[in-house]
């Protein structure tokens, strides 16, 4: 007769550790085990962190030297910003966005390419490069900002012995998770996208907001303005400034979809603030991450009770759900910020959530600093 073997699942004299034990084996995790206390409220491997500028600068000059655009060299000339809660070579500056610095000059050309994540470019500094979207050339100037939506075909090149130097934001972590990254070269020998549209055609049809062609209205999520000159951005901020702002934020703009009014993409929500001289705001956490770039100035902002000093040029980033102000350290000059975050997708499935620190007069106390 053949040995009866009994599974140990059909054992009905197991302990509840011992049941415990055996399906966590087979892939099952029971509830009870303390599975539910993660879904109290949001838990992340993220950590609140700061690049200096002194040092990323550094580094992607080195880069310049060190690897060539091409098909001998790099597709891109780009480092990005990995976070300590994300291990080599997973890429995200925080769990849905990753911020990343590119260099191009000379004659450089960075063929084109399209993939569904979407990107923006805030210019840092250098002068002659342009970035083509869609066989339209955008020129870049420092502190403009420049967008490349999903699946446009976009490529860069240089005509200015200078490098120029830019700030890449992108959401590919995101795109990542939901298991949708796509990518394809343009289909050409050389890689490079024909032109056929004038250079900044997309600055002239849009730029001024409350005058659009009329004709052009689509159904496209994304804003058809791709770049946002700075002089615009500048001015409206200089006259905001005079009485507005916002006890959270200081003065804060939102860089909007002329068409809808909504974020510039889909997943993407970009804003440029002030903090005038003297600003501190108040404390406050919301869900979404955020990526900061210091265009101006200098000051802090408390993540959490760490204090993060920063200074013009430096990046930093915004966990989900952490207490943070921002505050302007000097009292003659201003301070402005650039930033980048997921608030759109958030907001899209009704998990966008806002929360004010309620002790201390509305400021949280600093335990530390970075
Ligand atoms: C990318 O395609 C660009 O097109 C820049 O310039 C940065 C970072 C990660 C993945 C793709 C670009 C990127 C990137």
């Amino acid at each position: 007769m053949k040995a009866e073997k009994k599974e140990p699942s059909s054992d009905n004299t197991l302990t509840l550790e011992q049941f415990q034990e055996t399906v966590l084996q087979e892939q099952l995790t029971p509830l009870w085990m303390g599975a539910v206390g993660q879904l109290r409220e949001p838990h992340t491997h993220i950590e609140p962190y700061l690049w200096r500028w002194k040092e990323l600068r550094q580094r992607v000059t080195q880069s310049l030297k060190l690897i060539p655009l091409g098909d001998q060299g790099a597709e891109r000339r780009v480092l990005t910003l990995r976070n300590p809660g994300i291990p080599v070579p997973r890429m995200g500056t925080t769990h849905t966005l990753i911020a990343a610095i590119q260099v191009i000059a000379g004659t450089e050309v960075a063929p084109s390419h399209r993939h569904t994540m979407a990107a923006l470019r805030f210019i840092i500094e250098g002068e002659g490069a342009c970035t083509v979207v869609n066989g339209e050339p955008e020129s870049m100037q420092p502190r403009d900002l420049l967008l490349t939506p999903n699946w446009y075909w976009h490529g860069h090149f240089s005509e200015h012995p200078d490098p120029m130097i830019w700030l890449d934001g992108l959401d590919v972590p995101l795109v990542q998770g939901l298991g949708a990254t796509f990518q394809e070269n343009y289909p050409s020998p050389d890689r490079r996208q024909p032109i056929t549209a004038p250079r900044d055609e997309s600055i002239r049809r849009y730029s001024a907001g409350g005058l659009l062609p009329v004709g052009d209205r689509t159904a496209d999520k994304n804003s058809p303005l791709l770049n946002f000159r700075w002089a615009q951005t500048e001015d409206r901020l200089t006259q905001m400034a005079e009485r507005d702002g916002s006890p959270y934020d200081g003065v804060a703009l939102q860089y909007t979809n002329p068409f809808t009014g909504g974020p510039v993409m889909p997943t993407i929500d970009c804003w440029i603030q002030m903090l005038r001289p003297g600003d501190q705001t108040k404390t406050h956490r919301h869900t979404g991450s955020v990526i900061y770039h210091v265009v101006e100035g200098s000051g802090w902002t408390v993540i959490n009770g760490k204090r993060f000093d920063w200074a013009t040029g430096d990046i930093f980033c915004l966990p989900p759900w952490v207490w943070h102000d921002h505050a302007n350290a000097s009292s003659g000059q201003r301070a402005i910020l650039f930033s980048f975050a997921d608030t759109p997708v958030l907001k899209a499935f009704d998990l966008y959530r806002e929360e004010a620190y309620a002790e201390n007069q509305g400021r949280q106390p600093v335990e530390a600093t970075f």
